[in-house]
């Protein structure tokens, strides 16, 4: 594959979303071949497998729930993903495993080793890491005010309570431990053109090919 791969993370209403937009209508002005895409969704499979595990309102085991993330995930990267890398784009997707952990393995397992190892176990079975990743944090409070002020339908994650939110949150901040050359963690509260400057640099570093 000759594209490279980078992901967006981190809680809702953290600005993960607005960024990537930034850095797709930055890079595409820049020339570069881009391809903006998220999950849960991103291909037509994965979108119906969405509108499901969002606002479907059914009870799932969390196992059940974490192989749904990934049946979206697979048929995402077959369709969509893989072909765009091989054809040498740059692939921005806005949340992609690191979510699955956060939210599945530290929010609704709350970190029970048995549920982090089975998803591990099914990230190295689809053999397909980004290269970089962004990890917005946060306050909840902020996050909060933020969501209160546009009229989104909330999804079943957001209408859980604020421990799972902090669960998830911690969550993140590990998987940026665990992974420190990958993940580069992103202050939300900060200015948005403060923000859009540090992963532009960023990029940059990573990827000396692309020029911001
Ligand atoms: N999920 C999961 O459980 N397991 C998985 O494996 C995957 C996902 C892949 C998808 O939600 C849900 O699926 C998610 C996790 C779960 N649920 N939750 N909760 P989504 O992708 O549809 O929604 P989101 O990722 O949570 O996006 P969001 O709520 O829109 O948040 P955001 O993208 O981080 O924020 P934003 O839209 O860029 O900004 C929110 C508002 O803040 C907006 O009005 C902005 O103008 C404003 N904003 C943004 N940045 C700033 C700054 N810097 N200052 C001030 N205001 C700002």
């Amino acid at each position: 594959m000759t594209g490279h791969f980078i992901t967006f993370e981190g809680g809702e209403g953290a600005g993960k979303s607005t960024q990537v937009k930034r850095l797709n209508d930055h890079l595409i002005k820049a020339g570069y071949d881009i391809l903006l895409t998220r999950e849960p969704g991103g291909s037509e499979g994965a979108e119906a497998l969405r509108e499901f595990l969002l606002f479907g309102g059914h009870s799932l085991s969390l196992r059940s729930e974490i192989m749904a993330h990934f049946a979206a995930r697979c048929d995402h990267i077959d369709q969509v993903i893989k072909p765009a890398l091989e054809k040498g784009k740059i692939v921005i997707c806005d949340r992609y495993t690191d979510s699955t952990l956060a939210y599945q393995g530290y929010g609704l397992g709350k970190g029970d080793q048995t549920i982090l190892s089975f998803i591990q176990k099914l990230i190295l079975l689809i053999d397909l890491q980004p290269e970089q990743t962004f990890i917005f944090t946060i306050p909840y409070a902020i996050a909060q005010q933020r969501l209160q002020q546009r009229s989104q339908k909330t999804d079943r994650y957001e209408k859980q309570n604020e421990d799972y939110h902090h669960r998830v949150a911690d969550g993140f901040i590990q998987i940026a431990k665990d992974h420190p050359s990958r993940c580069h963690i992103i202050n939300g509260h900060d200015k948005m053109e403060t923000i859009e400057q540090i992963i532009f640099n960023k990029v940059h570093q990573q990827f000396p090919d692309i020029i911001l």
